[in-house]
């Protein structure tokens, strides 16, 4: 079996975004850190307040961690909780993408721009209009339209809302209910905003209905990641309680995309988060867990290792303990 690598051992990092930019590798990770908060299942203990980022032009090779590239304390909006950030490259610039509660407590996502890939980067002064909940991903289609996809249920708050609109009192739907879905919107020519509300990226099981919000092993929870592999697009996500990596397919960016497997068994921690990454030809999945903290959940390390698929484009499901 093959083994994964840890990326590095001198700070705590999770929730990797992994990118091709000049040529390089560029990893956009979250920043754990020990603040002492307890742990809840609102996540409070996540309580990470900066972004590094990583570059190797060798999945086996050294590692640079290119230091800090944006602090929370130089977003104007942002009140605590910096989360899963990804980034991208349009027009000579590059886009860092983030979540961070607001001065209400509330998710937002913000951006931030600078005009090198590892920052540092220069923050909006207002989240992205329209945005909520967490765990940004921004994938590009081969015709350069830029799509983010976002959301993440309990912390992550996505259930506080529908069609976009926060509720008076957000629950998750009932078992039999369909799941509450990710969201996708494309992202208008100057990468600061949505050019459209955000529509749900709806994941059907094998007869064509839409997984149930009881479908605690197949239904979406956070994590969002798209790529796109031999003109297919493959949405991947957490399943958050049941820790698993599960992807499905579709034949455009928006969906309706049909449940395929596992990618990932459970790792050791609570959380599971990924990015795919197609690299001098082999395609990797970066990832996280705690071991290297002894099992602190909201301290956790990065991993990669190679993704392969079969023949009919399905994904061989690697062990969380590889
Ligand atoms: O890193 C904080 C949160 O944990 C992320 O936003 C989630 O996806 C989970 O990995």
């Amino acid at each position: 079996m093959k083994k994964a690598r840890y990326l590095v051992d001198h700070i705590y990092t999770a929730d990797a975004a992994a990118h091709v930019f000049k040529g390089r590798l560029y990893i956009y990770p979250s920043h754990d850190i020990e603040s002492g908060i307890p742990e809840n299942d609102n996540g409070d203990h996540f309580d990470m307040k900066d972004y590094h980022v990583l570059s190797m032009d060798s999945v086996d090779g050294e590692v640079t961690d290119h230091g800090v590239s944006l602090d929370i304390k130089d977003v104007p909006w942002a009140g605590r909780q910096m989360w899963d950030t990804d980034a991208a490259f349009k027009n000579g610039k590059y886009y860092l993408y983030f979540p961070a509660k607001d001065k209400t407590d509330i998710f937002r996502i913000g951006v931030a721009i600078s005009d090198r890939p590892e920052g540092p980067f220069v923050p909006q002064d207002h989240p992205i209009i329209g945005s909520y909940s967490i765990d940004p991903a921004v994938f590009e289609d081969e015709d350069g339209k830029q799509y983010m996809y976002f959301g993440g249920l309990w912390g992550g708050q996505l259930q506080r809302y529908r069609t976009n609109r926060a509720q008076e009192c957000g629950e998750e739907p009932d078992d039999q209910d369909s799941a509450l879905c990710a969201k996708v919107a494309l992202l208008n020519d100057d990468m600061l905003g949505f050019s459209e509300e955000p529509r749900d990226v709806l994941i059907l099981d094998e007869d064509g209905k839409p997984l149930s919000a009881g479908d605690h092993e197949r239904r979406f929870f956070e994590a969002s990641w798209m790529h796109k592999y031999k003109g297919k697009y493959y949405f991947s996500y957490s399943t958050g309680n049941t820790h698993l990596l599960c992807y499905a397919t579709g034949d455009n960016p928006y969906g309706p995309f049909t449940y395929q497997g596992v990618i990932l068994t459970p790792v050791l921690g609570w959380t599971t988060h990924h990015s795919i990454c197609e690299y001098k030809g082999k395609w990797y999945l970066f990832h996280h867990d705690s071991v290297p903290s002894g099992g602190r959940t909201w301290l956790r390390s990065l991993k990669v290792i190679e993704l392969e698929y079969n023949e009919d484009g399905s994904i061989k499901t690697i062990e969380g303990t590889a």
